[in-house]
C-alpha cells in the first residue's frame, strides 16, 4: 500500500530544495516607465486609424439650416414625441406621428428660396432600417401648396446616416410641408423624424 505518511514529508523536503534553486534563477528586471503628454483634447476625439464612419453619410449642406427652431405645426403625435423636435437641432430628440398620413408644416417666418429637404433619424445603428414614403410641398400662404417632390419610398439607413435628402427644383417658400404616407419600419405606427433640415 502506497505509504502517504512517507510520501508527504518527502515532497515538502523536495520543494524546500528546490525553492532556492528557483529564486536564484530568476532575473531582475529593470521596471521601466515611460511618461507620455496627455493630448490637449476637450471632447472624444477618434484616432487617425479607425475609419470615419462619418464618411459614407448622405450629404448635406454647410448652408443654414432655415427649419431650426422655426414653428411647426402637426397632427396627433405618438406618446411624449411632439412635434416640436423635429427642429430642434438634435438627433436624440424626434418626432412620430400617431398612425398615417402625417403631415409636418414648418413655417419658415419669410420667404426663402428652398431647394432641399432633408429627413434625419438618430444616426445610430440601433435604428432599424426602413423606407418612409415622403412627399414634399411648398406655400406661400400657408394654405394653398403646390407640389415640388412626388411621394416616394426613401430609404433610411445607418450606414448613410440614416437621413435622406430630397433635392427639388428651387421655389420660393414661406411654409413647408412634408407629408408622411407610409414607413417599413417594423416597431412604430407612424412617421419618424429627428430632424427635418430645409436649405436654400
Ligand atoms: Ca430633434
Amino acid at each position: 500500500m502506497y505509504n502517504f505518511r512517507r510520501a508527504i514529508p518527502a515532497g515538502l523536503l523536495t520543494l524546500a530544495l528546490l525553492l532556492p534553486s528557483l529564486a536564484w534563477g530568476e532575473e531582475k528586471i529593470d521596471t521601466i516607465v515611460i511618461f507620455v503628454a496627455a493630448p490637449e483634447q476637450t471632447a472624444p476625439e477618434r484616432p487617425s486609424c479607425f475609419p470615419d464612419p462619418t464618411a459614407d453619410y448622405i450629404p448635406l449642406q454647410e448652408a443654414e439650416n432655415l427649419a431650426e427652431g422655426r414653428p411647426v405645426q402637426a397632427g396627433k403625435h405618438a406618446d411624449v414625441y411632439v412635434a416640436s423636435n423635429v427642429n430642434d437641432g438634435s438627433t436624440d430628440t424626434y418626432w412620430e406621428s400617431d398612425g398615417f398620413p402625417a403631415e409636418m408644416v414648418i413655417d419658415l417666418e419669410g420667404t426663402h428660396s428652398v431647394s432641399t429637404v432633408a429627413v434625419c433619424l438618430n444616426p445610430s445603428a440601433i435604428w432599424e432600417p426602413r423606407s418612409q414614403e415622403i412627399a414634399v410641398q411648398v406655400s406661400l400662404d400657408g394654405e394653398n401648396f403646390t407640389e415640388v417632390a412626388p411621394a416616394a419610398m426613401r430609404d433610411f439607413d445607418a450606414a448613410t446616416g440614416n437621413r435622406i435628402r430630397i433635392d427639388f427644383e428651387a421655389a420660393e417658400a414661406a411654409y413647408v410641408k412634408v407629408i408622411f404616407t407610409k414607413t417599413t419600419a417594423s416597431r412604430t405606427m407612424g412617421a419618424q423624424a429627428a430632424e427635418i433640415m430645409i436649405f436654400e
